[in-house]
């Protein structure tokens, strides 16, 4: 027990030498007008990066591997010649304070709008089953921007010869990924978004073989995890599940423990950098439904797996202690990333924290409120 590890300690996690293992989680901040990065994402970035005072590791910001993947306004993607240009400055801005920055792939799935869509047709799906969820745009009817949320589109259900693409499209965002600077991936697997709309019941109603029994239903998952280790390394690579996140319109699974222990069985021989667990419900309750993560973990190791263990949810430095003497590796970090860029230095000193605004977490353009005008310590 008295040799665990600390927040401060550092850690190899696949290909990558970290300081300490404190991770900046993924935070959509919808700062990407036309869905390209912009100069002060790199400044955003940045600040967060110190290998004393920020993360070890930041995951960036959901990233989108193609235009239909988008379910929100001004979401900065990692699809087009653009796009990858733009995120430069921001992967240098971190590896200049001597950071690591994976790049979250992203694909929304149902979670979206006709007219977030191209050419505005139906989001893509397991199904054609509409999620009970809400969407938010800035367009009125008269193309005018607005914002205000409105209800999720039905969906069309992906025909079977179009999976092979939307695999490829995962594998091409790795690719982007690397090419724009960023030491590796995580796979958004997470939040009833595609791929846990395929890993669910209630979103994934095919009777072919990416849907019905829990093999099939992990299918889509493996092939889009193994496609990204093939094209950048699977010590570039990590994925981030949420057994039991309810919201998005995603119900929680009556198999969600056997589904995701079999997913785990299936990634372990493949060397993956990282897994990536959020704890209950996403943003809210630890204990929202009964999962054993313990058992999900156990069951990753016995089939041989090797990944950093990251766990995430409303954590502090206390449970992250105790977490990390249990057997994890990272703790992920929030809404306190958000208003602290020195969120390491801080756990460190015991505090002060800043408290975060929600009222600037999404929009603001290239605005420094809320976004980079938080201060460090002094
Ligand atoms: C908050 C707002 C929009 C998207 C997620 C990518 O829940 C998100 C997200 C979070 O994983």
């Amino acid at each position: 027990m008295s040799n665990s590890p600390t927040l401060f300690d550092p850690v190899t996690v696949g290909a990558w030498q970290l300081p300490n293992r404190v991770v900046m989680a993924p935070l959509t901040r919808n700062r990407a007008p036309g869905q390209i990065p912009t100069a002060i994402m790199a400044t955003y970035y940045g600040q967060r990066a110190h290998p004393v005072t920020g993360a070890g590791l930041i995951v960036s910001e959901g990233t989108p591997v193609c235009a239909e993947g988008h379910g929100y306004s001004d979401t900065p993607g990692l699809h087009s010649a653009e796009q990858v240009e733009a995120w430069k400055p921001v992967t240098a801005a971190v590896h200049a304070q001597g950071g690591h920055i994976v790049a979250q792939l992203w694909h929304v799935g149902r979670i979206s709008h006709v007219e977030l869509q191209p050419n505005g047709q139906a989001p893509v799906a397991p199904s054609a089953v509409r999620a009970n969820a809400k969407c938010y745009l800035i367009k009125d009817e008269n193309g005018q921007r607005s914002g205000g949320f409105v209800d999720c589109s039905e969906p069309r259900a992906l025909q079977l010869d179009e999976i092979a693409g939307v695999v490829e499209s995962f594998a091409q965002g790795a690719r982007h990924a690397i090419a724009a600077g960023f030491d590796g991936v995580e796979i958004h697997g997470a939040n009833g978004y595609l791929l846990d709309q395929f890993l669910r019941e209630e979103s994934n109603r095919r009777d072919d073989a990416y849907g019905g029994s829990i093999e099939n239903r992990c299918r889509l998952v493996v092939e889009v995890v193994r496609a990204c280790c093939d094209a950048i390394g699977a010590d570039r690579v990590g994925l981030r599940l949420s057994p039991v996140m309810e919201g998005n319109g995603a119900v929680c699974d009556p198999q969600a423990q056997a589904i995701h222990e079999q997913l785990l069985r299936q990634l372990a021989p493949l060397g993956l950098a990282f897994l990536h667990l959020i704890e209950g419900q996403t943003g809210g309750a630890r204990d929202h439904k009964p999962f054993d993560y313990a058992a999900l973990r156990a069951a990753y190791r016995d089939a041989g797996g090797q990944a950093a263990w990251m766990v995430n949810n409303g954590y502090d430095l206390a449970l992250a202690q105790q977490s990390l003497a249990e057997g994890a590796d990272l703790v992920a970090f929030g809404k306190a990333f958000i208003a602290n860029p020195d969120l390491t230095e801080r756990l460190r000193q015991g505090g002060p924290f800043n408290e975060p605004d929600r009222n600037t977490f999404y929009g603001g353009g290239d605005a420094a409120k809320g976004y980079t005008d938080y201060p460090a310590l002094a």
